[in-house]
């Protein structure tokens, strides 16, 4: 936005500008912002008109589909499976053509205006809860409840940045195309997150990351996902080790809005803009980038979709963005474009069919793409297909081509939410699940793509078992440089003070194993792991080496209940006052796998679990969960009777995520302390898992421990028919925590008490090391020294 003093304010456009909240030129000019209560002006109205999907199989199926659509919502121009929007006159049309016709939205304009009605209501909300303001700064999960305008995406990345100016900062990189009133742009804005400048270690040497959304204005998804990546590393940095790992090393830049133009006029106009505001028609951003520019998939004509403009770089948007990423020159890294709709991890090339990737990106890609996608399915249970872009659909003059081919760097482009079923209409209420399921993806693109190499691990311990070595996994990939397998050692140190013994751990493909030596009740193991890379970089796991290392507690563990479900029921049972299911009750047998139910139980040496319904039958709804709830009870367990503190430990399975209403049923998970008179819920399972999925309970943080301790599981499909499975395995009662010694003064465990066991008391106090938490409460004070006082008197026995 170029900035012109108070006769920017006064220029032609401002009425319509409501920016009154500033006296005058502001210093962080945000885009013209647009009164949701009232009217949207001149919005382009879709009544009646629905999305359907068709298959075309020839050339004459697919033109005729797309001259009868009034938009098309997957723009693929091969041939293959399309959505389109058409008025309801053309469905015999559609169908004269021999194509067999699906309805996906059968009211285009009944979806936009409930998810306007919900942007009314969120922004009436806002307004009269202050504390819900977006101006905190800090990560909000309430932003995440509904779509915002261009002006309030750019006024919280102003406030982000003034928030943690040591962590954010905003750049105006250039200006979409039109003239707002008084040669007024509207700004494309990018966001820089990266840690503070270290010793060594300055942020303008990094390596750096783009992440952007929106070039096409209509998937809103976009902006959000954004945003809350940038969110995340902001608000982890400091806390979570894998995040301050990235933030140190990487200078990140993230751009919400890459079409600030077609993204304001979808609010204003016409909800379901795609291109910029070249002209009345438009220019498909998408298609006007410099790399097989005028290719396949992209038009000449004007009032296409995917119109490339009259060149390269037409476009001033375009043009922005294309020179901030070569501003970096060799540090940019990698980079992802993010779109919607059709949940896709796309990599290049895309301009052709059947263009081959030189190893070893090829091989390079699909790995990375693939580990993406895991990452995203085992978060809410969606599956994004991870596939080279061509096979999608060719198409020339796109972004992450550009990347990859121009610059030589690691590009690629993410299809989010959903498949079709609300397609750029995505409910408000899909807006959180969507960001957090592109987290993770986004984390692992960051450590393969810009780091020299990345340490990682998925269940590393933060409780051993007390004097008992305990084995430890990373995996260890190179990314900018070749790991040295050689070289990966493990640090450890017990007892919270001395120094750290290293030992080499042993590779097998990219997995690393080590061992954490054997350390008493109630000590800890400190650890962090090392590797060095072929040209000399040495990356540390969590990066502050020893002084921020991970901890594992050691403890002694008793089992009160251990059952594996192999050896017949056990006391378990089957049924509860108020169940009415008709199929698909519990029973404990070997399942056989569905789109829904696993294949194997949970126990590795074993092959049954309780299960909803353990055969398969004919199709995924056979023997599926039908007509109501059904319950299944644990055994009496004892919850008195060990040392320290009972954990409830379970292995569970659900999905309700197949079928036609998905996502609608849930299974709680509640514990007794009366024999099951009473119940106390500890869980409510509500989302599909990825597979078997552990959980534990400390019994005391939901009922008071007793002897008589019962778990349930309450499997229902209640209101409309679902598909609903659910699975339990490996269920324990178990104890953890450290037998209280007979003679607690004795540090040495000698047997008798004199100096020694006073210093040893001393230095372990002044060290926070809790051998000295006589009371075992966690925390050192007043209480330990007289317990520890008390007890040395007393003597031993
Ligand atoms: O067509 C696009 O620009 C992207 N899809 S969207 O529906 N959001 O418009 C995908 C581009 C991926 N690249 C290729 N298919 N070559
Ligand atoms: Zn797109």
């Amino acid at each position: 936005m170029r900035h012109r003093g108070l006769s920017y304010l006064s220029a032609a456009g401002a009425a319509a500008l409501s920016l009154s909240a500033y006296a005058g030129a502001p210093a962080n000019p945000v885009a013209d912002r647009i009164d949701v209560q009232a009217e949207r002006p001149n919005v382009v109205r879709y009544d009646g008109q629905m999305v359907v999907r068709v298959f075309p199989t020839t050339q004459r199926q697919l033109r005729g589909a797309v001259r009868l659509a009034e938009s098309v919502w997957t723009d693929r121009v091969g041939i293959g499976p399309i959505d389109i929007q058409i008025t309801p006159d053309k469905l015999d049309a559609l169908r004269a053509l021999g194509l067999d016709v699906d309805v996906v939205i059968d009211d285009v304009q009944k979806l936009i205006d409930a998810e306007w009605q919900q942007i009314q209501r969120a922004d009436l909300a806002a307004q009269q809860a202050p504390a819900h303001d977006n101006r905190t700064g800090t990560y909000d999960a309430t932003w995440y409840q509904t779509y915002h305008q261009l002006a309030d995406v750019q006024q919280r990345l102003y406030d982000l940045a003034a928030a943690r100016p040591d962590l954010a900062s905003v750049a105006d990189i250039g200006d979409g195309l039109q003239d707002i009133g008084g040669g007024v742009h509207r700004d494309i804005l990018a966001l820089r997150v990266t840690a503070p400048d270290q010793p060594g270690n300055l942020r303008d040497d990094r390596p750096v990351i783009i992440w952007e959304a929106c070039q096409h204005a209509r998937e809103w998804i976009s902006p959000p996902v954004a945003m809350y990546l940038a969110d995340q590393l902001i608000e982890n940095y400091g806390t979570d080790p894998r995040v301050t790992n990235l933030m140190d090393r990487i200078d990140f830049r993230i751009i919400p809005v890459c079409n600030p133009d077609g993204y304001s006029y979808t609010w204003t106009n016409q909800r379901l803009w795609r291109k910029n505001l070249r002209g009345g028609y438009g220019v498909d951003l998408n298609r006007n980038w410099a790399y097989e520019w005028g290719g396949d998939g992209s038009s000449g004509s004007t009032s296409s979709e995917t119109y490339r403009g009259s060149a390269p770089f037409s476009e001033p948007e375009t043009q922005a963005l294309s020179a901030y990423s070569a501003s970096f020159g060799s540090r940019l890294a990698s980079a992802i474009d993010y779109h919607s709709y059709s949940q896709l991890v796309l990599w290049p090339f895309g301009y052709a069919n059947n263009v081959v990737d030189p190893e070893p990106d090829r091989t390079f890609y699909d790995t990375l793409c693939t580990d993406m996608s895991t990452e995203i399915l085992s978060t809410h249970g969606q599956f994004y297909d991870p596939i080279q872009s061509w096979v999608l659909y060719p198409a020339a003059g796109v972004v992450d081509d550009w990347w990859y081919g121009t610059l030589g760097i690691w590009g690629m482009t993410i299809e989010l939410r959903d498949t079709g079923t609300y397609g750029f209409e995505l409910p408000a209420g899909q807006i959180l699940p969507t960001v957090e399921e592109n987290w993770p993806a986004a984390l692992l693109f960051a450590e393969r793509t810009a780091l020299p190499a990345s340490i990682s691990a998925s269940d590393l311990p933060e409780v051993v078992l007390a004097d008992t070595p305990t084995p430890v996994e990373v995996q260890i990939v190179g990314a900018r440089e070749t790991v040295d397998p050689g070289t990966a050692t493990l640090f450890t140190r017990v007892g919270g003070s001395g120094s750290y013994a290293s030992t080499a751990m042993s590779a097998s493909g990219t997995t690393y194993a080590g061992s954490l030596p054997a350390a008493p009740c109630a000590d800890t193991v400190e650890y962090y792991f090392q590797v060095q890379t072929t040209a000399g970089s040495t990356i540390t796991f969590p990066s502050g080496g020893a002084s921020s290392p991970l901890v594992a507690t050691a403890t002694e563990m008793s089992f009160a209940f251990d059952d594996d479900m192999e050896g017949g029921t056990n006391g378990w049972t089957v049924g509860a006052p108020g169940d009415t299911a008709t199929t698909g009750l519990w029973e404990l047998a070997n399942p056989q796998g569905t789109e829904a139910q696993p294949e194997d139980d949970h126990t590795g040496s074993g092959t049954t679990c309780w299960i909803t319904g353990a055969s398969a039958g004919s199709s995924v709804g056979t023997n599926d969960i039908d007509g109501g709830a059904t319950t299944l009870t644990s055994p009496t367990m004892d919850a008195l009777t060990g040392d320290g503190d009972a954990y409830l430990t379970l292995w569970y399975w659900y999905n309700n995520s197949a079928g036609s209403a998905p996502g609608e049923d849930s299974m709680p998970i509640e514990i007794s302390n009366d024999n099951g008179a009473s119940w106390a819920q500890v869980d409510l399972i509500t989302d599909t898992s990825s597979g078997w999925t552990y959980r534990e309970y400390l019994v005391s943080d939901y009922v008071t421990p007793s002897a008589q301790m019962k778990v349930r599981f309450v499997a229902s499909d209640l209101g409309s028919g679902s598909i609903v499975e659910a699975g339990v395995d490996d269920v324990t009662l178990v104890f953890r925590g450290c037998a209280a010694t007979a003679c607690p003064a004795d540090l040495d465990g000698n047997g008798t008490l004199n100096i020694d066991d006073i210093n040893l008391f001393a230095a372990a106090f002044v060290g926070g090391d809790l051998a000295a938490d006589l009371d075992g409460n966690g925390t050192l004070n007043i209480d330990d020294i007289n317990l520890f006082a008390s007890a040395f008197v007393a003597g031993c026995p």
